[in-house]
This record gives structure tokens, C-alpha cells and sequence, in this order.
């Protein structure tokens, strides 16, 4: 879907990723690859825009989440979910998916405790009266934290994140009330800055030291986290992103720990894109981190 972005398009991204050969890449590694193929979200052309609570397109948007939750959450043990984006409001959708999947926990609440490495030029923490922009794909983390519109923080059905389980990088864009939030909740962000001063292997150690008792790990890869330079096909793109080596060499090291349980490639916008690079590149990140290794 694209109902969640401020411009039209990245719901041609999962057919671009296919078109890239996606399918054909994974099972070159190895894997066996079964497509499920769309969740069905409509069209913005057949829906008056309108805001309800400050969020565009709320209704829909909880429809296809709660779609791709339980899709992802049905998925036999030993697979992992792969899902294509899509805007990144999927994620909450997807993240919670994941923790309900196959486990009640020793509590008796439903979810498992989960990690999540949000790799984004943004950090999407916004809420409802945070937003400048009402686009919910700025607000997943946030909601998925229990922060924001109660239709969207109940999609776990009480199931939410801990803060202090989740760690972003390649951060470079944060709005001004959206950084008051971050602040506060005590989120873990590994901005530009880090990236260039402490580079990609020690932030990995770290992240994985962060999350270490955790079993389920979950990787949601915004396109724009990459320099635009390589990733054109985006639709906020933010300059002075990832290079090429540095986000395949985040996505082998966490290949390498083997703690990575399921994954997310979001935000692909072919309308804007330069002959399906894009695309190429994000098939290319989600290769590293399912086992491609250059010997
Ligand atoms: C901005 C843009 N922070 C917003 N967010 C984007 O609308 O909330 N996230 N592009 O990926
Ligand atoms: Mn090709
Ligand atoms: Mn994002
Ligand atoms: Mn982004």
C-alpha cells in the first residue's frame, strides 16, 4: 500500500522487488521461497482523502496491518516472514505479527518479547499530535510502542514493544516533537553521526550485546536509509545515507550472529526510480542478510 506515504507509488514496490529477482536470489542461497503474494488494500483514487484524529488514510491502513499481522503470525515455525512494503506503516502490522507468532508467554499475555533493528533515515516515532505531516508511515514505532491512535496500539491486543528492546540506524531526519518523544521513551538511535565516527561493525556488536536475551530479532529496512545517490527510487529521500558497503555490511554481520527472525523491505518507490535500482539494491540488502557472502 501507499496509503500511509505523503506521495503516491510504493505500492508498485513488491512487484519492482520481484521484478529484481528476489525469489530467484533466495533460492540461489539455499532457501525455499513461497510468495503469498498481495494483501488487498484499496485504492486511494476509490477513497476520499480525509484526516480522522490526525492520521490520513486511518482506516484502511488498520485494515491492511491487522491483514499482514495475522498473515505473518499464521506462518509455520522455522519459515521467516519477508514482507515487501509498501509504506512503512505495514511494519506495525508485521513487527506485531511476528511476536504473536506460534507463542503465549510465561505471563499468560500474548506476544512474545521482541527485538527490532529499524534501519531508516527517520526514526517514524511520531504520534498523532506529533506529526507535521498526518502520514502514519512517520508513526509506526511510535504505535507499536503503545504511543498514539488506540486502533493502531491495539493491533497486538495488548501486546506492545519495550522501548528499550528497539535500536535504529542510519538516522539523519527527526521532527521536532517526534525527538522530544524519542527522548523520553529512552529509544536507542544510532544517527549518521555514529555511523560515520563508530562505523557499522562495532554499532552491530552493540546492538546484538542491547538485544541479547532476545530469541526473535526483526529487521524493518527502509529504502531511504541508504543514500539517496543509490536508492533514488524513495519517497522522502534524506542526503548523506548508508553507502552501498556500509548497509551490506550491516545486513552480513547480522546474517553472521544468526538471530535475525524475520525482516521487513519498505518505502521502494519505482514512479521515482532509476531503471528498478532501487529495487536491485534492496533484493541485493535482503540477500546479505539471508546468507549471501562474497566468497
Ligand atoms: C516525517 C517523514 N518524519 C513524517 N517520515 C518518513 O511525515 O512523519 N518516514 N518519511 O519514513
Ligand atoms: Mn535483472
Ligand atoms: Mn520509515
Ligand atoms: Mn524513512
Amino acid at each position: 500500500m501507499d496509503l500511509g506515504a505523503g506521495r503516491r507509488g510504493v505500492d508498485m514496490g513488491p512487484s519492482a522487488l520481484r521484478n529484481a529477482h528476489l525469489a530467484t536470489r533466495l533460492r540461489e542461497l539455499g532457501h525455499t521461497v513461497n510468495d503469498l503474494g498481495d494483501i488487498a488494500v484499496a485504492l486511494p483514487e476509490t477513497l476520499d482523502k480525509h484526516m480522522e484524529a490526525g492520521l490520513v488514510f486511518l482506516d484502511p491502513i488498520i485494515n491492511a496491518c491487522r491483514d499482514a499481522a495475522e498473515r505473518v503470525r499464521a506462518m509455520p515455525d522455522g519459515t521467516f516472514p519477508l514482507t515487501l512494503g509498501g509504506d512503512h506503516s505495514v511494519s506495525m502490522g508485521t513487527v506485531t505479527g511476528n511476536a504473536l507468532r506460534g507463542a503465549v508467554s510465561k505471563e499468560g499475555a500474548q506476544g512474545v518479547r521482541s527485538g527490532l533493528i529499524w534501519v531508516d533515515a527517520h526514526t517514524d516515532y511520531n504520534t498523532p499530535q506529533s506529526s507535521p505531516s498526518g502520514n502514519i508511515h512517520g508513526m509506526p514505532v511510535a504505535h507499536l510502542t503503545g504511543l498514539g491512535d488506540p486502533h493502531l496500539t491495539g493491533l497486538g491486543g495488548g501486546w506492545h514493544m519495550r522501548p528499550e528492546d528497539i535500536v535504529m540506524i542510519g538516522i539523519r531526519s527527526v521532527d521536532a516533537r517526534e525527538r522530544a518523544l524519542m527522548q523520553e521513551a529512552g529509544i536507542l538511535a544510532y544517527t549518521m553521526k555514529e555511523v560515520d565516527v563508530r562505523g557499522i561493525t562495532r554499532i552491530v556488536d552493540e546492538t546484538l550485546e542491547r538485544l541479547g536475551g532476545l530469541e526473535r530479532l526483526h529487521v524493518s529496512f527502509d529504502a531511504d536509509a541508504l543514500d539517496p545517490s543509490i536508492c533514488p527510487g524513495v519517497g522522502t529521500p534524506v542526503p548523506g545515507g548508508l553507502t552501498y558497503r556500509e548497509g551490506h555490511l550491516l545486513m552480513e554481520l547480522l546474517s553472521e550472529s544468526g538471530r535475525v527472525t524475520s525482516m521487513d523491505i519498505v518505502e521502494v518507490n519505482p514512479i521515482l526510480d532509476t531503471r528498478n535500482q532501487t529495487a536491485e539494491v534492496m533484493v541485493g540488502m535482503a540477500a546479505s542478510l539471508l546468507g549471501q557472502r562474497i566468497m
